[in-house]
């Protein structure tokens, strides 16, 4: 499938590129890693906003950010990189293309693509997209390995999470080999942050409350905190691991009140709850260890739905 997805966008005469709305290092990094490649004959599309944090990657500037499906103009393939289901592409109309592409790391993959590459196995879509890219023969130059490299630190936290093996270290290092410099983007993810996202930081702390023995951690941030500290939705990325992170705490959980109404949740677990079951009943969905969901209720109903369906998962039968 790799080959034949390969000799696809080496043939094609336009392509598309998607990434999931609020994206993450791993979606942008993919996206643009094909932008870098393939050149002009690529359009990449963001929903909504891309995070300010991801500009210094090369081609960040002719992403095209767009809020109604209608600003998307026809090509010849639609590749959607690291998402899920089309519904995280609001409005997605595929007749636009002849033939869209998948190519993606979630469990829960809806298989939407006429051509469908899912490894659940990887630890970012940006690898995949690096062995597609191997396969087509086009020289990987120094951007490319950059946004490639950026897809796969920012998804394993900076080689910390569970699905980082000998396997994430070996791309790595061909990434490094090939002009990737970790340290620059290093400084450009973690060590870039804009003084409202520390201010907003410092006010979801307060909210930290704990949960089932102490073993779910729950920090929020309201619409209000948004407006004191003049922060933007962005800024609350890698918050949950606040949570995650408190020693004998399995499952961090983050909320985010959404504009006009609503309720944006992020799960992360450390390794004996499987999240994704949890977040997929709700509506989302994600990984076993990272997953999400989006609610419509308020900020204290989120959390009982959440508290209640993390309370049966996990004195229920055991899972990994
Ligand atoms: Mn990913």
């Amino acid at each position: 499938m790799k080959e034949k997805v390969a000799k696809i966008l080496s043939d094609a005469e336009s392509i598309a590129c998607f990434m999931h709305k609020n994206p993450d290092g791993d979606a942008i990094g993919s996206c643009l890693a094909i932008k870098n490649a393939f050149k002009e004959k690529v359009k990449v599309y963001c929903p909504g906003k891309l995070p300010e944090i991801f500009m210094f990657l090369p081609g960040a500037e002719e992403v095209v950010q767009f809020s109604s499906f209608s600003e998307v103009k026809p090509a010849q393939v639609f590749l959607v990189l690291d998402c899920s289901d089309e519904k995280r592409i609001p409005d997605f109309d595929r007749s636009k293309a002849e033939a869209v592409i998948v190519v993606d790391h979630h469990e829960t993959n809806e298989y939407f693509g006429d051509y469908n590459i899912v490894e659940p196995e990887r630890a970012s879509t940006a690898e995949i997209v690096f062995d597609i890219l191997k396969l087509t023969k086009k020289p990987i130059t120094k951007d490319v390995a950059t946004c490639i490299f950026t897809g796969l630190y920012t998804d394993t936290g900076g080689f910390k999470y569970s699905s980082t093996n000998a396997e994430t270290f070996q791309t790595a290092k061909e990434l490094v080999e090939l002009g990737a410099v970790p340290w620059k983007v290093a400084v450009e993810i973690y060590e870039s942050n804009p003084p409202r996202r520390i201010r907003l930081l410092a006010e979801c702390l307060k909210t930290l409350r704990l949960f089932l023995n102490d073993k779910v951690a729950v920090l929020y941030v309201t619409r209000e905190m948004y407006e004191r500290t003049g922060a933007l939705p962005e800024d609350t990325e890698d918050f949950v691991n606040y949570a995650r992170g408190i020693k004998g705490v399995e499952v961090g959980v983050f909320l985010r009140e959404l504009e006009p109404e609503g309720v944006k949740v992020s799960f992360r677990s450390k390794n004996e709850v499987n999240v994704a079951k949890v977040a997929k009943a709700l509506g989302g969905g994600g990984h076993d260890h990272a997953a999400g969901c989006e609610l419509n209720c308020s900020l204290e109903e989120a959390i009982d739905k959440i508290i209640n369906l993390l309370a049966q998962e996990m004195s229920g039968g055991q899972n990994v």
